[in-house]
């Protein structure tokens, strides 16, 4: 396998000015036409004119022309990757017709059916699995597109932009042709033909344009599509609103398709989406699905003009439009949501999975340096990390200061394919700013550690002692200090919000932000009080692990008064965290009822919205514990875990008794209060509350309520649970969404057997190995969301997931490498565990025709 390295970036020789193609579909196989306008880059400065290297894989190449004329043999040559054509001069015109094999093919990339339709996905490098192409993104063409195939089978037929030209053909078939007047890298190139459903709608823009609005879905799921119709709605708006950006096309359309390796694709004009993230109603979705088609809906839309008017230069930068766009999200869904729980949700992620890629063999800087396959970088550090570095910058320069930088980037770049340099710039540039230490979230791998202590200097006089450090991460030893912007505020020892000031004269201020640039660095605190409790990097101003010799009292007093409502969540997380990773094996009386006193005071708390109190009420996850830190011992912290959970559900257990009684199910803060007591109560004492659950699940009106009762039933003793999980299949089992859930219910089960479950139900009807989200809801669910037994000490869960890997493989390597990379964590683990992971990533590693995705992932784990 080749590495790619970002050094050694250079601009394309060409350029493609137009692409013009023409597909015609058939049962057995497609026709691609690619007649392609191509010139010399004017920014390329070699001396002489190489032969031209068009990447395609996976084509059977029917015939070629240049400027009209058959070319030779001896002028190009195939290789397994490329075509090379060896004399062509300045500007050129290619004609290349390619045979393809839609239907056979099932790693999801290119061109392939989905339930009887065709679809494509083409980010990052799947454009090449299509035609012969310059297929990278800073190649930006404009596309005309013409689709052939059967009009019964294929009515719409569908690219993007505007159609611009169709009629009727011969056997029954027909045409559509369209145009797409902006520019765009081949990644972004879509293609749908099939008979679906659409539910239209229209958005007028601010400036008076009406966009016609097409969502469109298998037929008979009409019923579920309206809410995704409102979501893009309201991110239309809110992106006007925000950031003055308005869409540009006179259509939008979405279409979404069962078979899809991630969550959606911004394609111009087209979107092409998993169902997950569309399909919605309070019958079949959760409250958290609606979450996820609402911040989905809008992440796409929002890529329009972070992602597709100003597009990637290469893919180093992919974090450019990507951790852009996720913050645009993230920002969107603070103001339709509530802010702190969404930002709650936010940080988990960072904690549990961006913190442990960080500290595992595929740390990488928001701006990787190297890559054997780009599809192995679309990561939570990219993405989600990426989405908090840009947070940082909108901390530091306030809602104004960041918008006049977003107006400067979008003024300089649009239409063109740009780098994360050119972004700092024009933040920079916009504010009068020099971010140069700022670069270094670009440059650096790794999760810095922010060590902080608080020092009484005398009466009203106290000082904040920071100092900072990044451990080693592949390839890099030394780290050079981060800019951190650190939002801090005080509790007294009453424990109560107090205000202070950073000199002796000023104003007392209830909150101030810290900007630390150096290893070392002092505050100086003022402050009439004996003592303080500092409530430290509020939100989560910067992504780091923060160090702070919190007392028991001192988090407890936090938990249950600091205003700021992320930091009084974290201050129970951290409290619970304290003790679950401390070195005894047990949790002692004393610790047990600090916690649910400070449990009691959540629950009892009027102030507190159900959804905030549910957050605050939960046990850090597994995962999280097990992200957060370098040498975990598995099976203390999980009897440590279960010793927890099971204590709070009975010792609050007339609590939550009363809590399931007294909460209406009316709002998504209530059924979820609602459905943790319900979870402890059957921790506490599943036979007894059994019937409440069976009950629940029988009579629910609404997904969350009917889901949250099979989970917990799925969990109880052998003997209740079969009746209830067959109950649910009957009811469900023409939902492949819902079937999905039902999948994974039963999986997180930490029965010692579970894993023989897991196997069986790899044979069930309803799953398919080559649907990557049956994959996630049974293989994904079972080895992130079981972690007990993925890592039982019989070391089977290992194997489980190895075979699978080697299984899809074949089949869909983008999925195996993801799934592989559930191994990167192994050297935090104890040297039994350690051995029999090794074994499985050794097993791996020896197969004949590794795919580069799986290859890069186990090589780089164990080097
Ligand atoms: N930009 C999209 C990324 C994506 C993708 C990447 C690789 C392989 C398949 C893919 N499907 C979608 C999605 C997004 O971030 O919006
Ligand atoms: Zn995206």
């Amino acid at each position: 396998p080749v590495v790619k390295y970002r050094k050694d970036y250079q601009p394309s020789q060409y350029l493609i000015k137009n692409t013009n193609l023409l597909f015609q579909l058939f049962d057995d196989y497609t026709l691609v036409t690619s007649e392609l306008k191509i010139t010399r880059n004017p920014l390329d400065n070699r001396e002489t004119l190489l032969p031209i290297e068009l990447d395609g894989v996976e084509l059977e190449l029917v015939s070629i022309h240049l400027d009209g004329q058959v070319l030779d043999d001896s002028d190009y040559e195939k290789r397994a990757h490329t075509l090379i054509i060896n004399k062509v001069s300045e500007t050129f015109n290619l004609t290349t017709v390619v045979k393809i094999l839609p239907h056979k093919n099932t790693s999801l990339e290119g061109l392939y059916t989905s339930s009887g339709k065709y679809c494509t996905q083409c980010e990052a490098e799947g454009f090449r699995k299509i035609t012969f192409y310059l297929d990278r993104p800073e190649v930006m063409s404009e596309f005309t597109v013409r689709i052939e195939g059967d009009k019964a089978k294929y009515p719409l037929l569908l690219s993007n932009g505007n159609p611009v030209d169709r009629g009727e053909l011969t056997d029954g078939r027909h045409f559509v042709a369209w145009h797409d007047p902006f520019v765009k890298p081949s990644y972004l190139f879509a293609l749908v033909a099939g008979d679906l459903d659409c539910l239209e709608d229209t958005f007028t823009t601010m400036s008076g344009r009406e966009v016609k609005l097409e969502l469109y879905v298998d037929k008979g799921k009409l019923d579920q599509c309206r809410f995704a119709m409102d979501s893009l709605i309201a991110s239309m708006k809110w992106d006007e609103q925000e950031f003055g950006r308005e869409y540009d096309l006179d259509l939008y359309m979405i279409v979404a398709v069962s078979d899809f390796n991630m969550g959606a694709m911004e394609n111009k004009g087209l979107n092409i989406f998993n169902t997950k993230y569309v399909l919605a109603n309070k019958k079949t979705a959760t409250d958290a699905d609606f979450e996820g088609v609402e911040r989905v809906i809008a992440h796409e839309y929002f890529h329009n003009w972070t992602g597709n008017r100003i597009t990637c230069r290469d893919w180093f930068q992919l974090s450019l439009k990507e951790g852009l766009t996720v913050f645009r999200d993230q920002k969107f869904s603070e103001d339709m949501q509530s802010a702190a729980v969404e930002r709650i949700d936010q940080v988990k992620i960072i904690r549990a999975a961006q913190f442990a890629e960080d500290s595992g063999p595929m740390a990488h800087p928001i701006r990787p340096d190297s890559y054997i396959e780009m599809n192995n970088f679309y990561t939570v550090t990219v993405y989600n990390k990426g989405a908090e570095v840009i947070r940082m910058m909108h901390t530091l320069l306030g809602k104004t200061g960041f918008r006049k930088g977003m107006d400067l980037y979008f003024d300089r770049h649009d239409g063109q394919a740009v780098t994360c340099e050119d972004f700092i710039k024009a933040m920079e540039d916009a504010n009068g700013k020099d971010w140069s230490l700022f670069r270094n979230w670009y440059r650096q791998a790794g999760t810095p550690v922010l060590k902080v202590d608080l020092e009484k200097l005398a009466d009203g006089h106290f000082r904040l002692n920071c100092e900072q450090s990044c451990p080693a991460t592949p390839g890099q030893e030394h780290k050079n200090p981060f800019m951190l912007p650190i939002k801090v505020g005080f509790l007294n020892n009453t424990g109560h919000p107090v205000k202070f000031a950073e000199t002796n004269d000023a104003a007392g201020v209830d909150e101030t932000l810290l900007v630390m640039t150096e290893t070392k660095q002092s505050f100086d605190i003022y402050c009439e009080s004996d003592s303080l409790v500092p409530s430290l990097l509020r939100d989560f101003s910067s992504p780091v692990k923060l160090e702070y010799s919190y007392t028991q009292e001192e988090l407890a007093s936090l938990f249950a008064a600091d205003p700021n409502p992320f930091n009084r969540w974290d201050a129970g997380q951290t409290l619970m965290t304290q003790m679950l990773m401390s070195e005894t094996s047990k949790l002692t009386e004393d610790e047990l009822s600090v916690v649910d006193n400070a449990f009691i005071k959540i629950l009892n708390d009027e102030e507190l919205d159900n959804a905030l109190k549910s957050l605050a009420v939960m046990v850090p996850e597994l995962n999280s514990l097990i992200g957060m830190s370098d040498n975990v011992k598995l099976d203390q912290l999980f009897a440590k875990h279960k010793q927890l959970k099971v204590h709070l559900g009975e010792k609050l257990e007339h609590t939550w008794f009363s809590i399931y009684n007294t909460t209406s199910g009316d709002t998504s803060g209530d059924r979820w209060l609602r459905n943790t007591a319900l979870r402890y109560m059957m921790i506490a004492n599943d036979e007894q509350h059994f019937e409440l659950a069976a009950t629940q699940q029988t009579h629910a009106d609404n997904m969350t309520d009917e889901l949250a009762a099979l989970q917990v039933i799925a969990n109880a003793s052998e003997g209740y649970r079969s009746e209830y999980i067959e109950q649910f299949y009957q009811k469900w089992k023409e939902e492949e969404l819902v079937m999905d859930k039902w999948f994974t219910a039963q999986v997180v089960n930490d029965d010692e057997a579970i894993l023989e479950h897991v196997k069986a139900l790899l044979n069930h009807e309803k799953f398919s190995i080559e649907n990557p989200n049956k994959v996630r809801a049974v293989v994904g669910a079972f080895v992130a969301g079981n972690t007990s037994q993925f890592h039982n000490p019989t070391g089977q869960g290992y194997e489980f997931l190895a075979d699978i890997i080697i299984q899809l493989n074949k089949i869909n390597p983008q999925i195996a490498a993801g799934l592989a990379k559930q191994f990167n964590q192994w050297r935090k683990f104890d040297s039994k565990r350690q051995a029999l992971i090794q074994e499985q990533l050794v097993r791996i590693k020896s197969l004949d025709n590794l795919s580069n995705d799986v290859f890069e992932v186990v090589d780089k784990s164990l080097q």
